[in-house]
């Protein structure tokens, strides 16, 4: 779980250096090698590392619109998912999702930037895990500022009343946007939207790795023993703003100071040599940057779509004499 926190922050750090490059001084969105909006999980590593050290690649994970801690817990390849990112060809979405729609059907990952989108996909891969007689599990990660979504509260009922190998995992950061939690629902604890649907509701009040792993560990264990859904509520610390270029005038200055004092990694790190578990964080600390590093090489080298592919996997059924690829278009179009 520590390599995997560690991975997950150096990359979103090496991702805001890159993100930066050439959108200054007056803040240019679509300039530089990430062109776009870029939504960083830094402070919510605890939450997906400590559900997805459960997880196999045969289970299902869906995220929202901040995706990187999850997708690298759930095994999600990093090279193909940092050319992604940065637009390219050899992408995970061939380079037209970016970095809120990342999809990897190897390890069964797919994320969204609509908010409680994950929700519903989430519980038709639980009917279908169930359907096949599998023990495999789906998990779907959302926001607090998701609780009151429609396709959350259907998605809860539905996995109730079909007794679905689900598990929905809110990581309440404090805000939505510039949005904090009181101001738009009266429901402190979002784990109590499961009482309304006769589910078990659990929250983790602290973002401790540990705690996460053994609550995820019965919610897990119980919907891949056919037990039915959970609903677990992890709290958790947006270090940064809502996206790259938020100036956060919003935000009280304690609360930004309490999200980098509250660090989950420097506490599990803390606890792991405290109980004598690990005796070479450094080395772990190092194997995870050069795995970054790699990554965000590879990806850069990497060529960038043709144009004439921009219309491929997009449409369903494309309109007629839509663009046709062109001889010079490196692979077939016909998928
Ligand atoms: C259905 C829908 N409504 C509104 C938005 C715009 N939007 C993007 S992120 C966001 C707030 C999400 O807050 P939360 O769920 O707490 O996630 P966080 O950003 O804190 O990780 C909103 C309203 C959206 N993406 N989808
Ligand atoms: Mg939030």
């Amino acid at each position: 779980m520590y390599e995997q926190m560690v991975t997950a922050r150096y990359y979103e750090e090496r991702l805001q250096e890159e993100y930066l490059e050439g959108k200054q001084p007056a803040f240019d969105i679509s300039a530089g090698p990430i062109p776009g909006e870029l939504h960083l999980a830094a402070g919510q590593e605890a939450s997906a590392a400590g559900v997805c050290a459960h997880l196999r690649d045969e289970d299902t994970v869906t995220a929202p619109h901040r995706p990187h801690h999850v997708a690298i817990a759930k095994g999600v390849d990093l090279k193909r998912m940092t050319a992604e990112i940065f637009g390219r060809e050899t992408g995970l979405c061939k380079g037209k999702g970016g970095h809120m729609h990342l999809f990897d059907p190897d390890v069964n990952f797919a994320c969204s930037g609509i908010i409680a989108e994950g929700c519903p996909p989430a519980v038709g891969a639980a009917l279908a895990a169930k359907k096949r007689a599998s023990d495999d599990v789906a998990v779907a990660f959302l926001g607090e500022g998701a609780v009151s979504q429609g396709g959350f509260l259907e998605s809860l009922n539905l996995a109730s009343v079909h007794d679905l190998p689900v598990v929905f995992v809110v990581e309440d950061n404090d805000w939505a946007i510039s949005m904090p939690k009181e101001r738009v629902t009266d429901v402190e604890n979002g784990a109590q939207r499961a009482d309304g649907f006769d589910l078990p509701g659990v929250r983790v009040d602290y973002d401790d790795a540990v705690a996460v792993y053994e609550t995820a560990a019965d919610a897990v264990g119980r919907a891949r023993t056919g037990n039915g859904p959970t609903l677990l509520e992890v709290q958790v610390h947006r270090r940064m703003g809502h996206f790259m270029g938020d100036a956060e005038g919003y935000r009280p200055e304690e609360d930004s100071e309490r999200a980098q004092r509250l660090d989950s990694i420097e506490r599990l790190a803390d606890d792991l040599r405290e109980r004598d578990v690990a005796d070479d964080l450094d080395a772990i600390r190092e194997r995870a940057e050069e795995r970054v590093d790699d990554a965000i090489e590879w990806a850069k080298e990497q060529p960038e779509p043709h144009p004439d592919a921009a219309y491929e996997d997009v449409f369903a059924n494309p309109p007629e004499n839509w663009p046709r690829r062109s001889a010079t278009t490196p692979s077939g179009g016909d998928d």
